[in-house]
């Protein structure tokens, strides 16, 4: 390990970088982050990252005391620092330390730390033959209560989706929202292919407007594929031609099942491969250059 941790103005070795359990990121749950990849040298859609960033700290009405322009900056020092040139990139902003009740008043000073590291990936396999998803019980949270947009320290929604998941052995779980739409998987947005017309569901639906979602709308409308964004049901995952996600992490990575039905023919589709290698050959060219080349 041995890596350097930005933490409140300071780059520290791992083992200094630690934070109060007085803070409300830890006792509520109490802030927001970011997870960012760097590819070849660059840092991938920094700008919209940090944009949801402090869009996602404006929401919970936490002020975050550095210039997205600083962010920037903390968020390429950090991979210098780690002499990382591909990876995952992980800022995290709390409300900071505060007393034991809830009030975020008590919490003078945000807490902001950002973290660096390599980032273990899905087998190619899985790119080759595709995921096996389920839908779970748990629903996707109402806009109306935590939004779904704000990319908080509360992932315990998620989290519960997962568990559910991992309790079938899936590797992802599709969420629904309170409608019975199909919003989401537990980290990744989803994408269904019908009649030759890419189909993901809107940003009210009830999820995260991925980066790697609306990257993936721009490389699929450049190429002339037409894009909706609507709402759909499971039924229309069970009958679509094809289905991918889209995260971060995960990139774009074809789903072939869901609750033990057949998408298309089994196998990833021409569009999601098409997808899949115009996203790679982006990523290798495209953001915000680490080390001067
Ligand atoms: N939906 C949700 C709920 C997410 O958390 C995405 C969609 C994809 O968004 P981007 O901007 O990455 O294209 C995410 C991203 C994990 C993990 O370990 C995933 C995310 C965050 C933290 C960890 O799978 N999510």
């Amino acid at each position: 390990m041995g890596l350097i941790i930005y933490l409140d103005g300071k780059f520290v070795p791992e083992e200094e970088a630690v934070v109060s359990v007085f803070d409300h990121g830890l006792l509520y749950g109490d802030g927001v982050f970011e997870g960012i990849r760097a590819y070849n040298n660059r840092v991938f859609k920094l700008t919209e990252h940090i944009n949801r960033l402090y869009d996602s700290a404006h929401t919970i009405s936490l002020e975050i005391p550095l210039e997205p322009k600083e962010m920037h900056e903390v968020i390429l020092e950090t991979c210098r620092r780690n002499n990382l040139k591909n990876g995952y990139i992980r800022p995290v902003v709390t409300r900071g330390v505060g007393d034991l009740g809830l009030d975020p008043r008590k919490c003078p000073r945000p807490t902001i730390f950002c973290i660096s590291d390599s980032i273990q990936l899905y087998p190619e396999e899985l790119y080759q033959k595709g995921l096996t998803l389920i839908t779970v019980a748990t629903r996707q949270n109402l806009s109306e209560a935590l939004n779904p947009r704000v990319k908080s320290l509360n992932y315990l929604n998620n989290i519960l989706a997962k568990i559910e998941a991992n309790l079938f052995n899936v590797p992802e779980a599709v969420m629904l929202n309170q409608e019975g739409y199909v919003a989401e998987a537990s980290g990744d947005n989803i994408f269904i292919v019908k009649d030759g017309i890419l189909i993901t569901p809107p940003s009210y639906a009830g999820i995260l407007e991925g980066v790697t979602r609306n990257t993936v709308i721009e490389l699929a409308r450049a190429k002339g594929i037409k894009v909706k964004e609507s709402l759909f049901t499971r039924h229309d995952i069970y009958n679509a031609a094809e289905c991918f996600l889209t995260g971060t992490a995960a990139e774009v990575i074809p789903a072939v099942k869901l609750d033990g039905r057949l998408i298309g023919n089994g196998y990833p589709g021409e569009i999601t491969k098409e997808l899949i290698t115009a996203f790679r050959q982006l990523t290798q060219t495209e953001g915000a250059l680490i080390f001067p080349e």
